[in-house]
């Protein structure tokens, strides 16, 4: 059985171990492979999968072999098949020694950030050979010439079943403190970074016509919410009344209880990449806050970004949809582009249902790895 060792280092947030997790895990499951994830901050990625252990050099978790990448390199771990460097991370120098002395040179890959932009696809598999040793750049991406996007194989049946299932009594078990809904009461999840809009946009909630139950998993948010609504702080199974609006503080939830949250709503705001990716498996519309960049390169990626999602779209949704991710991001009139959004509520609704079953055509991005690496290994 081929071997893949994968290293993940956590630069800030969850989306570095959020993708690798995902990766290992469907590499292990779906493909067959003995798969180890390496990874130096096990505290983080307790917080998306509470089963593990942070202080323990090696455990085992849904067949994958994980462990700790400490500070000192000291292992001298088996020959892999194939390493993985998520993000650019920078295997220890000591383990690229090792690589360098193994029988069978490894395949060894870069996993690329997701990026929309057109230059993706001319580089998505270039190699780049380096120390004797081939390494390859493997871009995920939205079209059939970029690696794709991580998809569990049955990831839109258990969507379909969770919808089936009695998943708004499940809803309301996030959150036993909000109160009833009504036929016309919104659900809305939130997930972002500090953000000067959230605050207008809130107060564009506030008023309005419909009731809105509004989850928002603990995170950074909290503070500028607890200032809005006048409180010290916020508390996790709280909620808090804020005019037609009610704020259900979550605890972080597992990544599959995020899904499943991600399912439930009528509308996901999300953040960085992992969180973006599945709000788009989730079919459902969404808002999303880049991950802010030096030198705002990320702006060049939201507008690849917005330019594709949109391009199917009216020319009235596709510029309300483009305003609001505009505000979102960058800031602006908040209320008039949350207003013109909403009025797209159903084509919005729509799209986002296409858009899922569309990305589901191109292949994932775990079952393009296998056969990117089968092609190099021959
Ligand atoms: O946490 P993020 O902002 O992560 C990142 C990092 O900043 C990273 O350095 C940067 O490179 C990248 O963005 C672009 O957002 P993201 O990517 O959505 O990752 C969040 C993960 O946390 C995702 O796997 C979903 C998971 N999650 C849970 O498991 N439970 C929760 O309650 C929530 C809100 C998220």
């Amino acid at each position: 059985m081929p071997t893949w060792s994968i290293f993940c280092r956590v630069v800030d947030n969850f989306g570095d171990i959020g993708v690798c997790w995902r990766l290992a895990r469907q590499l292990a499951n779906e493909h067959h492979l003995t798969v180890t994830l390496w990874v130096d901050d096990l505290a983080s990625f307790a917080q998306i999968r509470p089963e593990i252990e942070p202080d323990l050099a090696q455990q085992t978790l849904d067949a994958v072999t994980i462990k700790h990448w400490p500070t000192q390199w000291r292992d001298t771990p088996p020959a892999s098949d194939v390493v993985i460097e998520a993000f650019g991370c920078d295997l220890p120098s000591a383990y690229l020694a090792q690589m360098q002395q193994w029988p069978t040179k490894p395949i060894w890959l870069n996993l690329e950030y997701l990026s929309a932009e057109d230059w993706v696809a001319g580089c998505h598999g270039l190699p780049s050979p380096q120390m004797g040793l081939n390494k390859y750049f493997f871009f995920p991406g939205f079209s059939q010439n970029t690696g794709g996007l991580l998809a569990e194989r049955a990831l839109l049946t258990r969507r379909a079943q969770w919808r089936d299932s009695d998943s708004q009594q499940k809803r309301r078990q996030l959150a036993p403190l909000l109160p009833a809904e009504s036929a016309d009461t919104r659900f809305i999840s939130l997930f972002a970074y500090e953000n000067p809009a959230l605050i207008d946009w809130l107060s564009a909630l506030k008023d309005s016509p419909n009731p809105i139950h509004l989850f928002i998993p603990t995170g950074k948010v909290l503070p500028q919410i607890a200032q809005l609504l006048n409180q010290p702080a916020l508390y996790v199974g709280q909620v808090y009344q804020y005019g037609a609006c009610h704020l259900a503080i979550l605890p972080m939830l597992s990544q599959d209880d995020y899904d499943r949250l991600l399912w439930s709503c009528d509308l996901n705001f999300v953040r960085g990449e992992d969180s973006f990716v599945r709000a788009q498996w989730a079919g459902i519309p969404m808002v999303w806050q880049i991950y802010p960049q030096s030198e705002n390169t990320h702006l060049d990626k939201l507008a690849a970004f917005l330019a594709l999602y949109t391009a199917d779209l009216p020319t009235q949704s596709a510029a309300a949809l483009t305003a609001f991710y505009q505000c979102w991001n960058q800031g602006g009139d908040v209320a008039a582009c949350w207003s013109a959004y909403c009025q797209q509520r159903a084509i919005l609704q729509k799209h986002a249902k296409n858009w899922a079953f569309r990305l589901a055509e191109q292949g994932d991005l775990a079952t393009n790895l296998v056969k990117f690496t089968q092609s190099k290994l021959k």
